[in-house]
């Protein structure tokens, strides 16, 4: 059989299950109610080899999978195919096995805990099982899945997780790729092919929690807010539970709203009736949520204790950080409680040697520190969702965050697509609704935006984005020519993507400032938005100087802002150009490619975060936009 054959049927049984979902997924937090436990760690693991299907084959969810054959210790979170130097490990196309022992306290049965299984991410498909049970299947890397694995459990006694992870990328898959068939000297090969520009690193990506609830639970909480003139925060909520009430219980809910500083600031108490589990909180002297430079402070998050009582089960608290802010935009601005909002940022990636896409504290902290020692406000999660720690940093330091699902270089829009393409939004919007820090939603990376079927495709995706929330502008990079799109119609804000002076006439940077300037020009006559520029920027290999300077070295990369520079200073002047975000923050891993030396070095910082000259460069620039001096 083939891995064709293998990765359909991880996804067709995924598309059942996940389809029909909607549950919450609030990020599993500890309280007086909750136990977290942290699976993290070393896991078997095993390549499905030499047949894509032994494992299926031989039942390795059975028994533990070092009692099927030979296994390795892999770290989670991070990418299989970074962390090991076996090449083989790295270019594996197809299925792979982790498995995992854990211990359940007898306590939990006691209590009547309900128990969960939470994966933050597993790229790209994946399989679960609990002690031989399948309980999930999951679709769609960068994004969390979960399941009550309860009845699955043996409490005072080890457990084991199975996981089975499909990294096969098809023409059906966000993203798409394909997979090729070549000749080597052993024999026949399938090789893994795709368009976009970083590598397909695989594996359980971040963090696995299994954690315990009451049986009538918290499931899901919605946030929106605004304030008055008079400097009232409002706070609309909506909580949505979880488990059934026996005949003649009440259910209650109560919320408290602490500062900053663990200050009470409000209490009040909701029944459940027809409207369900909402209302309306005002906080006096309100302190907002404004992004970093914007204000004295930034990022400013207050917490809702949210308590759920009934009146035979127990109680169950949950803690979720809000922070208060509005956002409007009208045909030419961007605007953050009012004020517009000038975007200066990055293009990024969840990348690193090593842990791959693995989610690392330390490197967060890291990056989270440069992007504020460069003066930075915003970034895109291009080309996917981020981290969930990642983004509480964003929302922690007042990073404006343009949320990116993980479509890109779409070139095929067939309904298949658009229906996963829609449920990724669904999972992202789902995730991300009441994060301070997400300012828009991007729909997508660089589509072929001028293909036959893309206005009718995009229409879809932009109307059921405006479904799940229209409190935050849509938008999407585009690289179509302005002629031809067929994209910027169904966006609020046109975000375009060019490397004038790059993959076009490489070398002749005095082409930059007219180009650029023309073309935002464009953007905004053809569809009267808002524009920013998505993406621009030079590969640069640090320590490489030339004078004159020349493609690659670190001369050329500062000229070729410095160009950009001049023109957004003129659009900024035309007022409906609302920011720069240059092509990339650090540099990446691609896909083995002779353009490429290393993988893509456009980062103004490299992979280890050192500066090259550019970064210093572009500190100057942003931080005066930012109207200080450093
Ligand atoms: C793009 C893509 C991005 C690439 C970049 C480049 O337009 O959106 O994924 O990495 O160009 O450097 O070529």
């Amino acid at each position: 059989m083939t891995i064709m054959w293998c990765v359909s049927l991880v996804i067709c049984i995924s598309f059942l299950l996940t389809c029909a979902n909607t549950a919450g997924i609030l990020y599993p937090r500890e309280s007086e109610s909750r136990e977290v436990k942290s699976l993290d760690g070393m896991w078997n693991f095993r390549l499905s080899l030499p047949d894509p299907l032994v494992g299926f084959k031989e039942r390795w969810y059975m028994k533990d999978l070092s009692k099927s054959g030979p296994v390795i210790q892999m770290p989670v979170p991070s990418s299989y195919n970074d962390v090991m130097v076996d090449k083989k490990i790295r270019d594996h196309v197809g299925l792979v096995w982790y498995d995992k022992s854990f211990f359940v306290p007898e306590s939990w049965r006691q209590q009547g805990f309900r128990v969960c299984l939470r994966f933050g991410s597993v790229h790209y498909a994946a399989q679960v099982w609990v002690n031989t049970h399948l309980v999930m299947n999951h679709e769609i890397g960068h994004l969390p899945f979960q399941r009550d694995i309860t009845s699955n459990l043996k409490f005072g006694r080890l457990n084991r997780i199975t996981v089975a992870v499909d990294n096969v990328l098809l023409s059906t898959t966000i993203p798409q790729g394909s997979l090729q068939n070549i000749t080597t000297n052993n024999g026949p090969k399938t090789i893994q092919s795709y368009t976009f520009d970083f590598f397909n690193y695989a594996g359980i990506h971040r963090s696995v929690f299994l954690y315990t609830t009451p049986i009538v639970y918290i499931d899901d909480v919605d946030v929106t807010t605004d304030y008055t003139d008079d400097g009232v925060g409002i706070i609309y909520y909506k909580v949505q539970y979880g488990g059934s009430l026996s005949s003649g219980e009440v259910l209650n809910c109560s919320i408290t709203v602490f500062n900053n500083e663990n200050v009470r600031e409000k209490f009040t108490v909701i029944t459940n009736d027809a409207e369900g589990l909402s209302g309306t909180i005002e906080i006096e002297n309100v302190q907002l949520w404004w992004p970093y430079l914007m204000n004295e402070v930034s990022g400013y998050m207050y917490t809702l204790e949210i308590r759920l009582s009934t009146t035979w089960n127990m109680d169950d608290l949950y803690r979720l950080p809000v922070g208060i802010r509005t956002i409007k935009w009208t045909n030419s601005s961007f605007l953050i409680n009012n004020k517009p909002a000038y975007l200066r940022g990055f293009g990024r990636h969840e990348d690193s040697d090593i842990r791959g896409k693995g989610m690392d504290y330390a490197l967060v902290t890291r990056d989270y520190d440069l992007i504020k020692w460069i003066g930075a406000n915003s970034y895109r999660t291009s080309h996917y969702p981020y981290a969930e720690e990642i983004m509480d940093f964003a929302d922690k330091h007042g990073i404006m965050v343009v949320d990116e699902c993980p479509s890109v270089d779409t070139d095929n829009f067939s309904d298949k697509l658009l229906k996963k393409h829609t449920m990724s939004l669904a999972e992202l919007i789902k995730r991300d609704k009441n994060r301070p820090s997400v300012i828009m939603w991007s729909i997508a990376n660089e589509p072929r935006s001028d293909h036959k079927d893309a206005d009718s495709y995009f229409k879809s995706v932009a109307i059921y984005a405006k479904t799940l929330d229209n409190t935050r502008p849509i938008t999407a990079a585009i690289a179509t020519n302005v002629e031809t799109d067929q994209l910027g119609q169904h966006l609020d804000i046109i975000g375009f993507n060019r490397y004038s002076a790059w993959y076009t006439l490489p070398g002749h940077t005095e082409i930059i400032k007219s180009r650029v300037e023309d073309e935002a020009t464009k953007w905004h006559v053809k569809h009267n938005k808002p524009v920013f520029m998505t993406e621009y920027g030079a590969d640069t290999m640090p320590g490489l100087h030339m004078n004159p300077s020349f493609v690659w070295s670190e001369e050329y990369q500062v000229e070729l802002m410095a160009e950009h520079f001049k023109a957004f200073d003129i659009l900024r002047s035309k007022k409906f150009f609302i920011g720069e975000m240059i092509w990339n923050f650090a540099d990446f891993k691609t896909e083995q490619s002779v353009t490429r030396v290393g993988g893509n070095r456009k980062g103004v910082f490299t992979r280890q975060r050192e500066p090259k000259a550019s970064a210093h460069h572009l500190r100057k620039r942003y931080w005066s936009l930012a109207n200080r001096l450093d």
